[in-house]
């Protein structure tokens, strides 16, 4: 077929090729012709590798940084003390997060303090920075809009490819109807007394490629995921078991984490003064299950 080839140029001057035929018209974006080698999805990253591998028997812990809620010496100075009291990686988002600049900062400045991994955990295409070593690649499964289970995904994937960012694919699973993510996400619930929706779902990512899902109760949730849908999932799930949402106590961080989960996210305490002191009793008692 003959093709009439036109060099155009994008907004920001880089050049694209146009190929023209006569029932269409191609065009390729200048962010798709880099000859720079792909990571194969396939193969695990670094940071997923990093939190995949660590030993069993009790569950890892995340520090959720809401850059809403934060400025950069601030969230600098938490993440530097979260990994001194053994947190083992620190995710950056929110739900309603628009301003990439100052995510960018606030990337930056986590990054300078800790040696642990940073990971992003958008909620939107908003939600991604250049300086962080991972992103939770992820699809709300439950949601009712298409954009949150592939379209922002769609659009996001560009920026996640011009940075080389480390994708670790996820489903999100949202319960309660109460949290600014379930609004924002246009979310339809998983009742809490339906384990087996749960399972559902988590089969699902499983047989898409998943390697993670994530079982959301809600930031500030008082009604953290029941144990009874932790385990359940957990017996289904091969991948790494992420639950958040209301965690604020060393009873519901060993409960949860004797139900299954790998990785424990926690948010909303981190915001509070007396952060350290309310955090010691929950990595303390993870760590001492970790030696029995
Ligand atoms: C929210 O699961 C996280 O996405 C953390 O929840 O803020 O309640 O700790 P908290």
């Amino acid at each position: 077929m003959l093709h009439a080839v036109t060099q155009v140029a994008d907004c920001e001057g880089n050049s694209g090729t146009l190929l023209r035929d006569r029932k269409s018209t191609f065009t390729t974006a200048s962010w798709m012709n880099s000859s720079e080698p792909v990571a194969r999805m396939s193969l695990r990253g670094p940071t997923e590798t990093r939190l995949t591998t660590r030993k069993r028997g009790s569950a890892a812990l995340a520090a959720l940084i809401d850059p809403d809620n934060f400025d950069k010496k601030h969230a600098a100075s938490v993440a530097k003390s979260v990994e001194k009291l053994g947190f083992d990686c620190i995710f950056i988002g929110g739900s309603t997060l628009g301003d990439q600049s100052h995510l960018d900062e606030i990337v930056s400045a986590v990054k300078h303090h800790v040696t642990c991994p940073v990971i992003l955990f958008p909620g939107n295409i908003t939600g991604i920075s250049r300086h962080a070593d991972a992103i939770l690649f992820s699809s709300l499964l439950n949601s009712t809009n298409t954009y949150f289970i592939v379209g922002a995904q769609a659009l996001g994937a560009i920026q996640v490819h011009r940075y080389h960012l480390e994708a670790i694919p996820m489903g999100y699973l949202v319960f309660g109807g109460e949290s600014t993510t379930s609004f924002i996400g246009q979310v339809r619930p998983i009742p809490y007394s339906k384990p087996a929706i749960a399972v559902m779902y988590a089969l699902a990512a499983q047989y898409l490629g998943m390697r993670a899902l994530y079982l959301e109760a809600g930031s500030g949730s008082d009604r953290p995921m029941p144990a009874e849908i932790v385990k359940a999932v957990r017996k289904h799930f091969q991948g790494l078991l992420i639950v958040g949402g209301g965690i604020t106590t060393p009873d519901t961080a060993t409960r949860l984490a004797e139900s299954g989960a790998d990785l424990l996210v926690i948010g909303n305490l981190l915001e509070t003064k007396d952060f350290k002191q309310k955090l010691l009793p929950i990595t303390k008692a993870l760590r001492d299950k970790l030696k029995h």
